[in-house]
């Protein structure tokens, strides 16, 4: 397949061109940068969900809840989970798979599991690009989960129009969101397993919390209780979603939002660009002069890294000439 018709078939809905695409995202392909500004050129009307939480909050439980509750409104979807096999919650691909394949064969829902912790860009980056894959494809509503620690997770929830952060009951007296520090990054909080005693509890909490935030946006903050795992709650929190997405265009905060989106993507990128056109002091044996300089400190840091990178942006490799 030529790119440019790899393009267009992801553009047409193709669920075959659109998981070839996404492995072409994962393994960082030849060309995949030009196909994806392609896709993002062609935009798309995606309301782009993410959902993060605790390792066993009921996330994909939640995530093929909703699946299901927006497919009975007829809208589309793309499920990006990124990779269980994290250091954060080993173990847990099978479940996942399982539970995603409830969706069964419905064309309506593309899932993809996301494995690219490590590799240049990232995870994060390769997340990103998934939605931007998904949004040309024309899918209505893109649901991200993530593990809601570390990095990655914070550049996916930028990369969200509306941030759900999933707490549960049972897990000790303070405030799981409030605690991970996810607090503020919930547009709506979930409290899942409300099948489970001590949910009012934490919903109790959670809105206290919410009212002490120092977040002001006109957005009040809902929490909504829910059971994935029997669907209870779930058509509500559609609901909320569809509300918040609602308030999103009307209020003016959605391209307030895009901006800090595309902003937080293009600096993501500036960082790759400039890291691969540098080398890398920490694993670049080429450089090894120059950090032994800085460490018998004849050079300091700060003027080390500014030479290697003047050296680059003149086209110099620093390795072969004296810096
Ligand atoms: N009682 C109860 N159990 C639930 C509910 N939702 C999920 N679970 C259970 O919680 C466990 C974890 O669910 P997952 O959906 O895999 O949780 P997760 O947050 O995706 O987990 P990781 O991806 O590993 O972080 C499973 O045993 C689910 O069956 C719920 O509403 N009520
Ligand atoms: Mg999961």
């Amino acid at each position: 397949v030529k790119p440019k018709e790899l393009v267009e078939r992801v553009q047409a809905g193709e669920t075959a061109a659109i998981a070839r695409m996404l492995t072409r995202v994962e393994r960082g392909a030849d060309g995949v940068h030009d196909q994806i500004a392609e896709l993002y050129r062609a935009g798309g009307d995606t309301h782009v969900i993410g959902v993060t939480g605790a390792p066993g909050s009921g996330k994909s439980t939640l995530v093929a809840a909703l699946a299901q509750a927006y497919r009975r409104r007829k809208a589309t979807l793309g499920v990006v989970a990124v990779d269980p096999s994290s250091p954060y919650s080993g173990g847990s691909i099978l479940g996942d798979r399982i539970r995603m394949h409830e969706l069964g064969d419905d064309p309506g829902v593309f899932v993809r599991s996301m494995a690219t912790r490590g590799a240049l860009g990232g995870l994060a980056r390769a997340t990103v690009d998934a939605v931007t894959v998904l949004a040309a494809a024309g899918k209505d509503v893109v649901l991200i989960e993530t593990v809601g620690v570390g990095q990655d997770e914070v550049e996916i929830a930028q990369a969200s129009h509306s941030t759900l952060v999933v707490s549960v009951p049972g897990l000790g007296d303070e405030i799981q969101a409030l605690k991970a520090g996810v607090l503020e990054i919930a547009d709506v909080h979930v409290v899942n397993k409300s099948d489970r005693p001590g949910a009012d509890k934490v919903v109790a909490e959670l809105r206290d919390a919410l009212r002490l935030s120092r977040r002001q946006t006109g957005w009040r903050v809902p929490v909504q209780a829910v059971s994935a795992e029997r669907g209870t709650g779930v058509d509500d929190l559609v609901d909320v979603l569809d509300r918040h997405r609602g308030w999103l265009v009307e209020s003016g905060a959605l391209e307030l939002r895009e901006r800090d989106m595309a902003a937080a993507r293009v600096r993501s990128i500036l960082q790759d660009l400039v890291m691969t056109q540098v080398h890398d002091p920490t694993t670049d044996a080429d450089l090894a002069a120059t950090v032994e300089e800085v460490r018998a400190r004849k050079i300091d840091p700060y003027h080390a890294a500014r030479d290697l990178l003047r050296a680059a942006s003149q086209g110099v490799d620093p390795t072969q000439e004296a810096l």
